[in-house]
Parts: structure tokens; C-alpha cells; sequence
């Protein structure tokens, strides 16, 4: 771990800011949730005991976005299925793929009564976190990719939101430092990110697009104001909070390559930046 494990992210004085409208109010009634309500009964490893798949003994949802991940998933969603850190629930929002992987999901549903699914039309990454955070039900929440899942970050963040003041706790890639086991070239495209998140944002952390714990009732209404819906949700929401004065703290990540990337570097870099200039556009540069 870093020794700037316990670094805080500098959160500016509270500003008054514009809500944008809500996209998710509009779009709710094309969420297809993959389970069946109002069911009680015993899942595998996890009790439920409540109105609908879950368990409110729970001590957090997980948020997952998934899409196209036929050769990973199942042995990732098992890892944290079989062995949670902690009892969890665990939303994964898919939508649009063209593999294998919805079927599996449906199976994993099946088997394990503290998964959920939920489906959305088309692929878009911002708005199945975006659906996906505002669907949950618990007060603390996850967030993770399907090709992370931290469970060592989770403990560590869940413990750090339950001491005073913390709000958001941010993995970071750039913290990680040897912990990241990417290749050099995506860990210098990760370094010219954190620089642009600076220059164009002023942003006093090093990333905003890993995972992070979050404490729901400050963060539902700054998930209210991200508007953009771009593969940058996570980014928007973690600088409008921060904007807003919530605390938000950076702790390092462990990051291995499970997957070849799906994307050519050069075009997500090209992409990253083009929805950083919309999202400065969007902000402004600290939003005095
Ligand atoms: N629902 C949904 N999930 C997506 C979409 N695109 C990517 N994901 C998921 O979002 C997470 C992050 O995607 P990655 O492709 O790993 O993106 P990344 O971490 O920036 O890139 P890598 O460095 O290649 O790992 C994974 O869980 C993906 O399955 C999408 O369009 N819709
Ligand atoms: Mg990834």
C-alpha cells in the first residue's frame, strides 16, 4: 500500500449547482430487470428474507457494468458471489452484448439470490452505471468493473466510509504504482489522463475512473446533475461531487491485466479526450 494511502482529494467549498434534467426519471420504464420480485427463499451462500431478490442484511450493493465479457465474467461474478469480503448484493447492469455473456448472467441469476440483473437496450457505458447506481438500494454502494473486482480495495473503502466525513473513496490506478500490473504504455495513457483531469479541471486527485465506494445519500443527488452520459459518467460524477464539497479520498488499487482490451488504445485515448473536452465544456474549469 502507498504511503499516500490516506491522501484526501481537497474538496472545494460547497457551490450552488445547476441540475440538469433527469435523463434516468425519463428512461426508468426501458430498465428490464432480469429477476423475479417479491420472491423469498434461499440463495446460494446468502439468505433472503426480504421483498424482492436480496438481502437487507447486506452490508453493500455492487454495481457492476458489463458488456461483451463471455470469457471473464462467470469466473469473476463467482469470486465475489462465493467469497464476498462481506454480505453484498451485487447488481450487474449489461446491455448490448453480442456474446455469451447475457446467458451466463441469467444462469449466475439464477443460482445466486443476491444477483440481479438489469438490461438496457443498447451499449453505453455511462448509462448503465448511470441506471445502475440510481437503481440500487442500499445506502453504500460499490462500484467496480467486471475485469477488477477489487475485493481488497471494497474492504478497505468500506472500512474508510465509516469513519467520519468520507464520502466517496476512489481507487486509483496511479497510486497503485507497482500494484499495476498493465503494460507501460497503458499506465503512461492513465498518467496523461490524470494530467489532463488537472489542467482542464483543476482536479487535486490522480483518478476518477476505477472503483469506489460511495455513500449513497450525498452521492443520488450529484448522480441527478450527470447529464453527459458518456464512457466519462464515473469522472463526472466524482468532480461534480467533489465541486459539490463532498469528501472524496484516494486509496491505491491492485490492477492486473485479466483481458486483452477490447479497444485499440489509440482510439479509446482519442475518445477519453474528446469527452474530457465535453465534459470541461459541460463544467468549466472548477466551476466558480
Ligand atoms: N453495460 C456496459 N458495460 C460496459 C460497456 N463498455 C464497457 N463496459 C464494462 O465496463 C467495465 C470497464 O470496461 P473496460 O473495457 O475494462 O474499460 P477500461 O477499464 O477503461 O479499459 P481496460 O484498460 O481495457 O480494462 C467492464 O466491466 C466492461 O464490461 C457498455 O457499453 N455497457
Ligand atoms: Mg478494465
Amino acid at each position: 500500500m502507498s504511503h499516500r494511502d490516506d491522501l484526501p482529494v481537497q474538496a472545494n467549498a460547497m457551490r450552488p449547482f445547476r441540475a440538469s434534467p433527469s435523463l434516468s426519471e425519463r428512461r426508468r420504464s426501458r430498465i428490464f430487470c432480469g429477476e423475479q420480485g417479491g420472491r423469498t427463499g434461499t440463495g446460494r451462500g446468502f439468505s433472503v428474507h426480504s421483498e424482492g431478490k436480496g438481502d437487507m442484511t447486506a452490508r453493500a450493493e455492487a454495481v457492476i457494468p458489463v458488456f461483451n465479457e463471455e470469457g471473464i465474467i462467470e469466473l469473476q461474478l463467482r469470486k465475489v458471489l462465493e467469497e464476498p469480503p462481506f454480505p453484498v448484493l451485487v447488481t450487474v447492469v449489461e446491455n448490448g452484448s453480442t456474446d455469451g455473456t447475457a446467458g451466463i448472467l441469467d444462469r449466475l441469476a439464477a443460482e445466486f439470490a443476491n444477483l440481479h440483473v438489469i438490461r438496457l437496450p443498447e451499449p453505453n457505458y455511462g448509462l448503465a452505471m448511470r441506471e445502475g447506481l440510481l437503481a440500487s438500494r442500499l445506502g453504500i454502494v460499490l462500484i467496480d468493473d467486471a475485469d477488477v473486482l477489487d475485493t481488497d480495495f471494497w474492504s478497505r473503502g468500506l472500512a474508510l466510509l465509516d469513519r467520519d466525513g468520507v464520502d466517496i473513496v476512489q481507487g486509483s490506478k496511479v497510486l497503485a504504482g507497482r500494484q499495476d500490473g498493465r503494460p507501460l504504455v497503458r499506465r503512461l495513457a492513465t498518467l496523461g489522463l490524470t494530467l489532463l483531469l488537472k489542467i482542464l479541471f483543476r482536479y487535486p486527485g490522480t483518478d476518477t475512473h476505477g472503483p469506489k465506494v460511495m455513500r449513497m445519500e450525498k452521492v443520488r443527488p450529484v448522480i441527478g446533475m450527470c447529464g453527459l452520459e458518456l464512457d466519462i459518467f464515473p469522472t463526472e460524477l466524482v468532480i461534480r461531487s467533489q465541486r459539490a464539497g463532498l469528501v472524496v479520498k484516494e486509496i491505491p488499487i491492485h490492477i492486473r491485466e485479466m483481458r486483452r482490451t477490447p479497444f485499440p488504445l489509440r482510439k479509446r485515448v482519442r475518445r477519453a479526450i474528446r469527452d474530457l473536452l465535453r465534459l470541461r465544456k459541460a463544467l468549466g474549469p472548477d466551476d466558480a
